[in-house]
């Protein structure tokens, strides 16, 4: 019946068709998952809605990361409709569109504050509820990109936050390795979505990967997605603590 048949797995970010969330709760589900889906506010509400239905969800819940209570009330949905949770995927990212552009050294501090605690803080969150949900081990997967390793024109605060983000992996891999849940992070290269068209000169980010990855061109979600597959099912059993490059094999580059 499938790789997934019987998992359970929260898919927290998808915007719209074109989220790299969306990309790995189709491999999912495509492999028999059952998925619940969350939203940012009621202006991502019709667009996820219709997504999750697509994909036979039955759990479609708002929840904002820096809201305590949102996630609480997120995390109960889910330990009333199904008990246990097998997975979840954390795709979520916010910085000051102002400030993915220019020098990092004119960062505000509030922006800072606000960034890293949307892109960094808000996994640590969720794998605080997951936890209690993961009776029988489980698997959690975050979006991090190759500018937290080298800097990058623009990606700025949002590169130290995604280097805390990937520590903050190994930090909770260590944490929940006892408990049989595994804890990666998927460093996608980039691809054009919401979130991207905020990054200065993303076109130009785009076609460089085209020109100098190993491959010759930049991946899909659904590349994405498919590795996003292999992280959250018993084929990724023995890998935890993991920064899983899917970028063309751009990072072996530049
Ligand atoms: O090139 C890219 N697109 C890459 C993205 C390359 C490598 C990594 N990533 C990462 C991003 O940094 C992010 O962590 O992948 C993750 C998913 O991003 P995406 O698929 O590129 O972007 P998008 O479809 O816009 O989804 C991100 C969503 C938000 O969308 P917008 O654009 O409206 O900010 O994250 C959600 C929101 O739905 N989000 C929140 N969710 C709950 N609470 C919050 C929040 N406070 N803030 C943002």
């Amino acid at each position: 019946k499938g790789l997934m048949a019987g998992k359970r797995g929260l898919i927290m970010g998808v915007a719209n068709n074109r989220s790299i969330a969306w990309g790995i709760a189709k491999s999912c589900a495509a492999h028999g998952a059952e998925l619940a889906f969350t939203y940012q506010g009621d202006a991502l509400k019709k667009r996820v809605e219709p997504l999750a239905a697509e994909l036979g969800s039955k759990i479609v819940v708002p929840c904002d990361v820096t809201d305590a209570a949102s996630m609480d009330a997120t995390f109960d949905t889910i330990a009333k409709q199904w008990g246990t949770l097998d997975f979840v995927v954390h795709a979520i990212a916010f910085s000051d569109k102002d400030e993915l552009t220019g020098r990092y050294v004119d960062t505000t501090a509030d922006n800072f504050t606000k960034t890293m605690f949307i892109s960094v803080y808000s996994f640590t969150a969720v794998a605080q509820r997951a936890e209690k949900l993961m009776t029988n081990g489980g698997s959690l997967v975050t979006l991090t990109y190759y500018g937290a390793e080298k800097w990058m024109p623009h990606y700025n605060v949002m590169g130290v936050a995604k280097a805390g983000l990937e520590a903050s992996v190994r930090y909770l891999a260590a944490d929940l390795g006892p408990k049989a849940i595994r804890v990666n992070a998927i460093s996608a290269g980039p691809i054009k979505t919401l979130a991207a068209s905020g990054i200065g000169d993303f076109r130009y980010i785009l076609r460089w990967n085209e020109y100098n990855s190993p491959l010759r061109r930049t991946v899909t979600i659904d590349e994405v997605g498919d590795s996003g597959l292999y992280l959250l099912s018993d084929l990724g059993r023995g890998v935890t603590g993991e920064i899983l490059h899917v970028d063309a094999g751009y990072h072996i580059v530049g």
